[in-house]
């Protein structure tokens, strides 16, 4: 690795910074080899620094073409430039206004940070540090001020100039060049700073916001994509009023855009009134996007539109309180999508995502805290933990505060912390008082790493019908392992049980209002009023991000999933059934082939079968009920000397079973809920999709007999006739993975449909990079030699290396150790041109600590090959160093 990995920032050591930034004049003459930046900063020392030095500006890669101070050219000893600086010895100490000239080549940057070109068109991307690879900055979120941005370019390649905030001209120039000026009135951070050029065509959208005043809102495509930016807009507009509707915010600027871009390194960036996005997340069309596509295409359209409030008009004061506006943020996207379309559907799929993402995060080399307090390289630190346990923690706070008083407190926050760079204490003040010692227990979700457990026990007395609940808290092993003792504070939603569903108690005698607030090591509580025994239901609503653990019979869990009212408990019952089912499986007998049968098959099949029956549940729910639970999440399950073929082959077993149980009530399932209405991505046609493609899919793995032979040609038929990409997408995978016969028709069928649409094809890719068989490492090899990757695209390459690592367990985990070389070499490849990119791939490595003996070792050669490497980035060497500490590097696995 090299030497020069930078020293790690910390959270304890932060200061305000030495000087404050009042305004910034940019000017960029774009050219795709020879872009020239004139940046003109009005500065002035921060009265609240007690630093007197020299001024020191971040800056990254640039070409420094001339310096001048108040219109005067600076000496070359009034100043140096060095690594990573410039440094300017004696500023003055009254206001002044430095210029700066850099050049900048964007057809050279692959990184995709700063200024470069995607597809023809100019854009930037800033956040965390990349401004500083645009012009010399302090470049750091607590710096606020307002812009001026003047773009000058070809008018035949970049027609269209975009940046933030209104547009104040535009022309064409004597020479016949193009020439838009932009400004922002409102102070923001440079991260924030954005530009686009290029020949885009745009669709405009005129709203009245609730004050009356007019927004113009735009989406932004390259011509022959401008069609597919429809739905996004209308998303756009639907977040608009929801934010209005909600939180009383309402849209600040006159008008609002968003950029569909084909190189993007993550889903999209809410720079202020100019977002930009991964156009997998803007653009859809039935024929090309899936109901799934389209939700996520909602739902981030509203997150970055969210953040304008939360993120842009407060933000964070530094990087570690990044989860103040990405939890928060993705807190609201997700109220927002669960008041759009079915709560209880959203709510389990976003705690699937969680525990698969978070949890075997928090449970991996890579766990640290929602607010971490060090770091080497910030672009690491966007993780499941700081967006999805970030939002999990406001969550909680909600539970706790109550929704009213949450309400108060969001108020609050907005009113005073508007215009401001806070931190995660100056957010939980407006909810609690940051005296109290409530305010410092919540405050450990935010400090402490891993997952917490509820081990939950409780005894009746039909005497005195009475439950007594006892509930006890362990730290995750992050916490544990570093000696932490405090005990956090929990919101338990609880319910009991009995034969006719939830009844009605009282706790301690007072009536009971469904919460439980765990805050010690141990507590018990005494339900009143109770008519029989109970089976108590836990963490309902998923009230916090723990793990829970208490007995439970088959019986119950399947009781659990038939009377439930909470919809995400239900879920969560049948969830535990098949989990449970699914380990002892893999776990086997000594020497015994994994299968699962007997009773965790028919329990099972039985809640199944009812749910099947029951046309009053929700399609959605019924559909997510069939899926089976992923091999990672398995794993997790198992915990430690992980074989992922024994896992694979009881996940197998499991469907196996299933559909041979179930086999003639999918079809007919399937067949009640045929339609022939013109397909739309609203959420009661994505629900009833889902359920006939759920459907279908069990059915297709079944063996032997007519029912899967009839489900396979019913995928075939849906393959060719589809007039959708949702139900083609699923044919296309339930062909690839069921039906090994028709396998390469079925790729080269949907090939010679939709091979000349990238985007689609990432699919393509996709579902092969998950076939769990031998041949799929050199298949992955090959495909990424190939024309389509030849751009090594973020999307092309997540599609099928991504994939692989996450998806596809078995073979990425290969016992000779094949998988993990592959991805070791492709990581060191892609490390080269896009740091971002390679080190998110390697994070795929998080949980090779977990497997067995055999496996490890080859994870842990394939990981030490790569730090021998002399040249590996910073970023990537962060996240290696993590996954393999020194001390672990020569010890035997
Ligand atoms: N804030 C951006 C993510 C930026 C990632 C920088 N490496 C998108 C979002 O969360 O809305
Ligand atoms: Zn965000």
């Amino acid at each position: 690795m090299k030497d020069s990995v930078p020293q790690a920032v910390r959270l304890s050591e932060y200061t305000c910074p030495p000087f404050l930034v009042d305004h910034v004049a940019l000017r960029f003459e774009l050219d795709a080899t020879r872009t020239r930046v004139r940046a003109d900063l009005t500065l002035r020392r921060n009265p609240e620094s007690r630093e007197d030095g020299p001024l020191v500006l971040d800056g990254e890669g640039l070409a420094l073409v001339s310096l001048s101070l108040d219109g005067s050219v600076l000496a070359p000893d009034a100043y140096t430039v060095q690594p990573g600086a410039l440094v300017l010895h004696a500023p003055p100490a009254r206001r002044f206004t430095l210029g700066i000239e850099t050049r900048l080549d964007p057809s050279a940057n692959q990184a995709l940070m700063g200024l470069y070109l995607s597809d023809g068109v100019f854009c930037t991307q800033c956040e965390a540090e990349g401004f500083r690879r645009i012009t010399y900055f302090p470049d750091r979120p607590d710096v606020l001020a307002t812009y001026t941005t003047t773009i000058v370019a070809d008018a035949a390649t970049a027609p269209v100039l975009l940046s933030n905030g209104d547009r104040v001209s535009c022309e064409t120039l004597p020479d016949g060049r193009r020439r838009a000026v932009w400004h922002d009135p409102h102070p923001k951070p440079c991260y924030l700073f954005a530009l686009v050029a290029g020949p885009l065509a745009s669709r405009q959208k005129s709203v009245t916001t609730r004050s009356g005043r007019t927004v113009m809102l735009g989406a932004y495509a390259l011509p022959e994509r401008i069609d597919r930016c429809a739905y996004a807009l209308d998303a756009l507009e639907r977040a608009l009023r929801w934010d209005e509707a909600v939180y009383g915010r309402e849209c600040d600027l006159d008008v609002f855009n968003i950029v569909a871009l084909s190189d993007f390194n993550m889903g999209a960036m809410e720079n202020k009134g100019l977002n930009v996005f991964n156009e997998s997340f803007i653009l859809a069309d039935p024929e090309t996007a899936t109901d799934e596509d389209y939700a996520n295409i909602e739902s981030v359209v509203a997150h970055e539109y969210f953040h304008n409030w939360t993120g842009n008009r407060i933000t964070c004061r530094d990087w570690f309180q990044l989860c103040l506006k990405e939890g928060l943020t993705v807190f609201r996207d997700q109220e927002f999508t669960a008041q759009s379309r079915s709560g209880a559907v959203k709510r389990i799929g976003d705690v699937k995502r969680l525990r698969e993402l978070q949890f075997s995060e928090d449970a991996s080399a890579l766990s640290h805290p929602v607010r971490p307090e060090a770091y080497h390289e910030i672009s690491n630190f966007y993780t499941a933990t700081v967006y999805f346990k970030g939002a999990e923690v406001v969550r909680m706070l909600r539970a706790l505060v109550g929704a009213a008083a949450f309400a108060r407190g969001m108020d609050l926050y907005f009113a005073r912390c508007d215009g401001r760079a806070v931190t995660v204490e100056d957010f939980l003040g407006c909810f609690l008082d940051p005296e109290s010692p409530r305010f410092a227990q919540f405050m450990l979700w935010y400090r402490r790493r891993g997952t917490p457990e509820i081990e939950a026990s409780g005894t009746y007395d039909r005497e005195a019908r009475s439950y007594v609940l006892t509930l006890r808290q362990r730290m995750g092993d992050g916490a544990a392992a570093s000696g932490e003792t405090d005990a956090m504070i929990v919101p338990v939603a609880t319910a009991l049980i009995g034969g006719a569903g939830e009844m009605a108690v009282g706790l301690d005698g007072a009536p009971f209002d469904g919460l439980l607030v765990l805050d010690r090591a141990e507590a018990s509580f005494r339900f009143t009023d109770v008519p029989e025994a109970p089976i108590v239901s836990l963490n309902r609503d998923f009230s916090a991000p723990v793990k829970v653990a208490v007995a439970r019979t088959d019986a119950e869990l399947a009781a659990l999933a038939a009377r439930e009212t909470d919809g995400f408990a239900r879920w969560d019952a049948l969830h535990a059934l098949k989990t449970a089912a699914l380990v002892a499986g893999a776990r086997g007998g000594e020497g015994a082939a994994p299968g699962i049968a007997g009773t965790p098959l028919n329990g099972l099949a039985f809640a199944l079968e009812a749910l099947l029956a029951d046309e009053a549940v929700d399609p959605a729910f019924t559909a997510l009920a069939l899926e089976i639970p992923g091999e990672a999440e398995i794993a997790q399950a198992i915990g430690g000397d992980v074989d992922p073929d024994r896992i694979l082959a009881s996940r197998r077993a499991l469907r196996r079973g299933l559909a041979a149980r179930l086999g003639a009530p999918l079809l007919a399932a399937r067949e009640r809920w045929a339609s022939d209405e013109p397909y739309a991505p609203d959420p009661a046609q994505t629900g009833r999709r889902s359920l006939r493609n759920a459907l279908l899919d069990l059915a297709c793995a079944g063996e032997g007999g007519p029912e899967p032979a009839r489900a396979r040609e019913l995928a075939w038929e849906h393959l060719v006739r589809a007039d959708n990409m949702t139900d083609r997408a699923a044919a296309l995978r339930m062909l690839v993975l069921e039906c090994p016969e028709r396998r390469a028709e079925a790729l080269a069928r949907f090939e010679t449909l939709h091979g000349d649409d990238p985007l689609v094809m990432d699919k393509w890719l996709a579902v092969q990079a998950t076939i769990p068989e031998a041949e799929t490492v050199a298949w992955i090899r090959a495909a990424f030699a190939s024309a389509r990757l030849a751009s090594r695209s973020p999307n092309r390459v997540h599609a099928l290396v991504g994939t692989f690592t996450v998806q596809n367990p078995s073979q990425f985990h290969r016992l000779d150790g094949a998988g993990h070389a592959l991805v070791a070499e492709l990581v060191a490849e892609l490390d080269g041109r896009n740091p971002m990119l390679a080190s998110r791939l390697l994070a795929g490595f998080a949980s090779w600590g977990r497997l067995e003996p055999g496996r490890r070792a080859r994870a842990r050669a394939a990981l030490c090959a790569l730090s021998q490497r002399a040249d590996l980035s910073a970023q990537t060497a962060e996240t290696l160093g993590h996954l393999l500490p020194e001390s672990v590097r020569d010890r035997d696995p």
